[in-house]
């Protein structure tokens, strides 16, 4: 009795934690930056995450019917041909339609996951006439960015220790420089590395290659709306690997010039310019909101 009301329990907060997850994970869904308790990806602010999205989407109908479909199956397998139900067992070996039928049906939904499948990894690696173009170092463990466009610019991007964050600044996610990128242009990304495999991501533009010492492998991204979007380094790359992360800060075009022209006097100056444009942001952000 004791048991069952502990077990009863249990299954109650099973419930109750799987409700909350959904309820906030609904209620937190962010672009750039994961939430507590969140479920399913980071919000998308690029077409290639948009795609990344809906076949991700696509394909976890078809596993669940899938799922389901054998479950079903199995329960009925169970049911009907257990020796009480069934006690003198057919001797039957082949069912030549049902055989047919087991090879066709899951080729035709092999069909179906490849082609959005196909399409997906040729538009990922399609890279359009990119506006700017950035090099994306990793090193045991920092990254640092070279911008060849900007006479050249470059500037290492190190995370800030917990002690230094600022109120705003999510732990293990913020870095002291961010890359600066301009919204709704074609960004491409070459990456490398100078010591062992890292691995450039940021989840919300559906970006994610692996840095490799002496190849340049890319990626790129078009974000189409203004903000701060953080990734991690995803390749196990030594003991503080954990403690590399990119930030990338979208912002207006005119606004990513003067970053870029500060950036080759002062990288204070730079920064300021930044932080400037990010309130003005918000203030804007307020004040439609009160209208
Ligand atoms: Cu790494």
């Amino acid at each position: 009795m004791v048991q069952g009301i502990a077990g009863l329990r249990c299954i109650g907060a099973l419930v109750a934690f799987v409700g909350a997850s959904l309820w906030t994970g609904a209620a937190l869904a962010a672009a750039g930056h994961p939430t507590p308790w969140q479920l399913g990806f980071q919000d998308s602010v690029t077409a290639i995450s948009d795609q990344i999205h809906s076949f991700h989407n696509l394909t976890m109908v078809i596993i669940t019917l899938i799922t389901l479909f054998v479950l079903g199956l199995l329960v009925f397998a169970m049911m009907r041909f257990n020796a009480r139900a069934n006690p003198t067992p057919s001797k039957s070996t082949h069912n030549t339609l049902i055989e047919v039928l087991w090879t066709v049906i899951p080729i035709i939904i092999l069909v179906l996951i490849a082609v959005p499948s196909f399409k997906l990894l040729y538009a990922q690696y399609d890279v359009p006439k990119p506006a700017l173009t950035i090099k994306a170092i990793g090193h045991q463990w920092y990254w640092s960015y070279e911008y060849p466009d900007q006479e050249d610019m470059s500037f290492d991007s190190v995370m800030v220790e917990d002690g230094d964050l600022k109120p705003d600044q999510p732990r293990l996610l913020s870095v002291d420089n961010q890359v600066v990128v301009p919204v709704n242009k074609n960004v491409l990304v070459l990456v490398t590395a100078d010591d062992v495999i890292h691995n450039w991501t940021i989840p919300s533009f559906g970006s994610k290659v692996d840095a490799v010492p002496g190849r340049v492998t890319s990626t790129w991204f078009n974000a189409r709306e203004k903000g701060i979007y953080y990734g991690q380094c995803s390749e196990l790359c030594g003991i503080r690997h954990a403690f590399m992360p990119i930030a990338v800060r979208v912002v207006d075009e005119e606004v990513f010039n003067n970053w870029a022209a500060a950036m080759a006097e002062d990288e204070d100056k730079a920064r300021a310019i930044i932080q400037a444009a990010v309130e003005a942001d918000k203030r804007k952000t307020i004040a439609e909101l009160k209208n």
